[in-house]
């Protein structure tokens, strides 16, 4: 590694304009503009960019801090092999791209490619490199993948294939319209989720004919706005939600005439809500009867609502059932598939949904593989063990397993296991320090960059990022490293393509015909397709803008399989879309519906809600002798490992410097709490988990529920130089264990791990 601050390079347009791109430290990837200082490389100023249709301008306080993402001293600079010694020497990239490819090819050789997995691909930004990964990824014969999604978001996927008809019916809430939005584990004023999440929760709390409802056992700062907090037990969502619904069926709030009009199996429904009992759910729940029956009553007869879930409920106890529930009460109440409510959007490229509704099962644990993702608590159940079919070797790019997943001592442990590993990532992380190689990789600021977080509706927008400085020497963009690979793997040869190059100068449409004839005769290339775009279209767009080839190939794909939607947006054909994305350096509408769009795409033949699923019944039932109210003597405390706050960003920001301004990294603690342990606000305090412990600095605040703490998410994270107990924060998953996990989709309990406190 060397240090990128003295190389100087040259800057890519003008010094004094404003390169407009977008934040990558959350999914709404806001609009922003960047100033660069005289070096032509410091980010001297970051604003809103005016000009981008989803975010108009708005940023939250972070997106200003971009640049010690951009520019630190850490930058990885060269491929690095590791010796034996566990230490990491430089090697020149002909040598990388040789041993890389030739590790993979002797594992897929001795034990078939399918024992190769691939993690990650993009995180809050940077998927459309990680999508140039498919190539490698057949070129090798791999099977198995998995990212982020399934630690979060695959068992409310599976839940919407159920309801809908199919795992791409993914509902995204109308919040700019909504009369009553909900917000459930989710605290948007923080981790967004919503463009311009802030102004959009004010707006609906200050306007006397809107609700804003938040479900929280903290008083976040959004629940401080909120007309209504349901201020549940940490766990106590199940009984909460069921209890809600059982108002809904019982007490003439469910709209009837919409579920006869709509939906599948409503008696077999109130069978199933018939356990609850409402005082005993109320208090399982932790919230007086009288408050949930109000919140009920606020959402059924608001004209319309929209309700978003988030980790909240998907880190805790009973995770796929909650999303089931919480999607109950927006069907219920008639707010599906309409203005102001749930309606299912368009996708430009696709981040998961694939792979079946979990016929597929990993090779070893036998766990289901929703939206084609292994469940992330049990890949390393899928390495360490001597099953002949286990998991060999490892292809992580734009993600850092390690330090993300449950359990790092056991990941550690399974990486080591591994015949082979290699990561592609812009710094030396703590997964990159447990791989065989590492390949450095430009920056999402100096390369054409876009993320496939498209869940608009009834518009939907595509921003493909410009870069807005040269690369470092030393690095080569993701699709460069995938070319590479395919050719030293002998995929195909450059005669293959030789008429796709020629086409490629004479415009696109002739390219687009030459494609065609190119793949009717070799339909083997288009096994590699994003890149022999990138191959051959590359060099014919503008400069910088080479990565963004594979979004032609997914313009062309759009267009024709959502025809109307792209003509309400003004684009007649695939070519047009590419060329106004290419166009369009804040982004672009690339879809726009009317809100029945939302029934077109449903996937029941009947277009009708089935409103069983048949596999959580049995959970349900069991809720009413399960009793959340029940404590734990070894570990009194439930610690949600993993709060979103000012200075938190996954593990995008690394250099602690950023924290400066928002230094969150302390447990926070009730006030009582903390009087019983007779520890002082900023006092150290060891927390013990059964699967680790550590020690933090105190933050007491009375936001919190007495017998609940929590920690910020993504810190812990080594950097040269800096005192790792006072300034890095806690190394969450070190205390978090792989067996806590949702029984059907494999999703953490990282919001509810049991915990014990000692003063220091
Ligand atoms: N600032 C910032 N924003 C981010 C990120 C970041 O790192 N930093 N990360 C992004 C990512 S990847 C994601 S997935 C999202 C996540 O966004 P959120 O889900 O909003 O984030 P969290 O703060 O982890 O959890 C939300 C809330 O769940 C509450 N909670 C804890 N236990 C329970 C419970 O039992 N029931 C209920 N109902 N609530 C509970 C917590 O008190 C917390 O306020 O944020 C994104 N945005
Ligand atoms: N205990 C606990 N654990 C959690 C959570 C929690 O709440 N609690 N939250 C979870 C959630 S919701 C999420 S989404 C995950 C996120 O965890 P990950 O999926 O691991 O994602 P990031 O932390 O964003 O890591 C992004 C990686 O990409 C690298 N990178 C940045 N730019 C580029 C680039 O241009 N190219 C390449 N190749 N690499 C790049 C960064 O250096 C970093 O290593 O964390 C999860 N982990
Ligand atoms: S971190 Fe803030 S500025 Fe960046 S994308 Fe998210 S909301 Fe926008
Ligand atoms: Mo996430």
């Amino acid at each position: 590694m060397t240090s990128s601050e003295q190389i100087p390079t040259s800057v890519s347009g003008n010094e004094a304009m404003w390169h407009q791109t977008a934040c990558n430290l959350c999914s709404v990837n806001c609009g922003v503009e960047i100033k660069l200082a005289d070096d032509g490389r410091t980010f001297a100023r970051v604003r809103g960019d005016k000009n981008n249709p989803v975010s108009l301008g708005y940023t939250c306080e972070k997106a200003l801090r971009l640049d010690h993402y951009q520019n630190n001293p850490h930058r990885l600079t060269s491929p690095m092999r590791r010796r034996d010694d566990g230490t990491y020497e430089e090697v020149d990239w002909d040598t990388a791209i040789r041993e890389v490819a030739a590790g993979l090819a002797k594992v897929r050789d001795e034990h078939g490619g399918e024992t190769i997995f691939y993690y990650g691909g993009g995180g809050q930004g940077n998927h459309l490199p990680g999508g140039y990964s498919g190539a490698t990824r057949k070129a090798l014969g791999m099977k198995y993948s998995s990212n982020a999604l399934a630690q979060e978001k695959t068992g409310e996927f599976w839940v919407d294939g159920q309801l809908f008809g199919a795992m791409s019916c993914h509902t995204t809430p109308d919040m700019e319209h909504t009369a009553c939005g909900v917000f459930l584990g989710k605290n948007p004023w923080h981790s967004h989720g919503i463009p311009r999440a802030r102004t959009v929760i004010k707006e609906m709390a200050n306007d006397t004919d809107r609700t804003l409802i938040i479900i929280d056992p903290r008083v976040t700062e959004s629940a401080e706005i909120a007309d209504i907090h349901l201020r549940v037990r940490p766990g106590g969502d199940a009984w909460l939600l069921g209890a809600m619904l059982k108002i809904l069926v019982t007490e003439d709030l469910a709209d009837r005439a919409y579920l006869a009009d709509r939906a599948n199996r409503l008696d077999e429904l109130e069978a199933m809500l018939a356990i609850v009992d409402l005082d005993e759910w109320a208090d399982k729940a932790g919230v007086p009867l009288d408050q949930i029956r109000h919140a009920t009553m606020t959402m059924a007869q608001a004209e319309s609502c929209a309700i978003f879930e988030d980790l909240g409920i998907q880190m805790a106890p009973h995770s796929t059932l909650n999303s089931y529930l919480e999607k109950l009460i927006f069907i219920l109440t008639g707010n599906f598939g309409v203005k102001g409510g749930m309606n299912l959007h368009t996708a430009f490229g696709k981040l998961a949904g694939g792979g079946g509704g979990g016929d597929r099962r990993t090779p070893v644990g036998n766990h289901r593989i929703l939206g084609g993702l292994m469940p992330c608590n049990g890949i390393p159940d899928e390495i360490l063990t001597t099953h002949p079919d286990r998991l060999r070797a490892a292809f992580v790019e734009s993600s850092n397993p390690v330090h993300s997943l449950a359990d790092t001592k056991r990941w550690r442990e399974a990486f080591e296991a591994l015949e082979f590993s290699v990561v592609i990532d812009v710094a030396m992380t703590e997964t990159a320090e447990c791989a065989d190689y590492v390949l450095p990789t430009s920056t999402q600021y100096e390369k054409a960059e876009a993320t496939f977080f498209t869940f608009e509706f009834p518009e939907n927008f595509f921003h493909l990022r410009p870069p807005v400085v040269d690369p470092i020497d030393g690095v080569l963009p993701e699709p460069e490293i995938h070319r590479r690979l395919c050719h030293e793997l002998g995929v195909y040869t450059d005669d293959d393509l030789a008429p796709l190059h020629a086409a490629a100068t004479q415009g696109l449409d002739a390219y687009a015909d030459a494609f065609l004839s190119v793949i009717a005769a070799s339909p083997d290339l288009g096994r590699y397709l994003p890149v022999v775009l990138y191959e051959t279209l590359g060099p014919a767009l503008p400069e910088g803008m080479e990565s963004a080839a594979a979004i032609w190939g997914l313009s062309q794909t759009f267009v024709t399989s959502n025809p109307e939607s792209a003509a309400r947006a003004g684009h007649s054909s695939g070519n047009d879309l590419f060329n106004k994305i290419l166009d369009n350096p804040s982004g672009v509408a690339f879809s726009s519906d009317p809100y029945e769009a939302t029934w077109d795409r449903m996937r029941y033949d009947d277009k009708k809600i089935n409103l069983i699923v048949d596999e959580l019944v049995g959970e349900f039932r069991s809720l009413a002798d399960e009793d959340p109210r029940v404590t734990n003597d070894e570990y009194p405390f439930i610690l949600a490992a993993g709060e979103r706050r000012s200075s938190t960003a996954n593990t995008a920001m690394r250099d602690p410097k950023w924290r400066r301004k928002h230094p969150t990294t302390g447990l926070r603690l009730h006030p009582d709490d903390a009087a019983t342990l007779d520890v002082e606000h900023g006092a150290k305090i060891r927390i013990v988990t059964k699967a680790g412990e550590a020690i933090s600095n105190v933050e007491i605040s009375d936001s919190m529920q007495p017998g609940m703490v929590s920690l910020p998410n993504g810190q812990g994270l080594s950097w040269p130089g800096v005192d790792a107990d006072t300034d890095l924060g806690v190394y969450l998953n070190e205390l978090t264990s792989v067996e806590d996990r949702d029984w059907f989709a494999g999703t953490p309990h990282h919001k509810h791990v049991r915990a014990r406190l000692e003063k220091v």
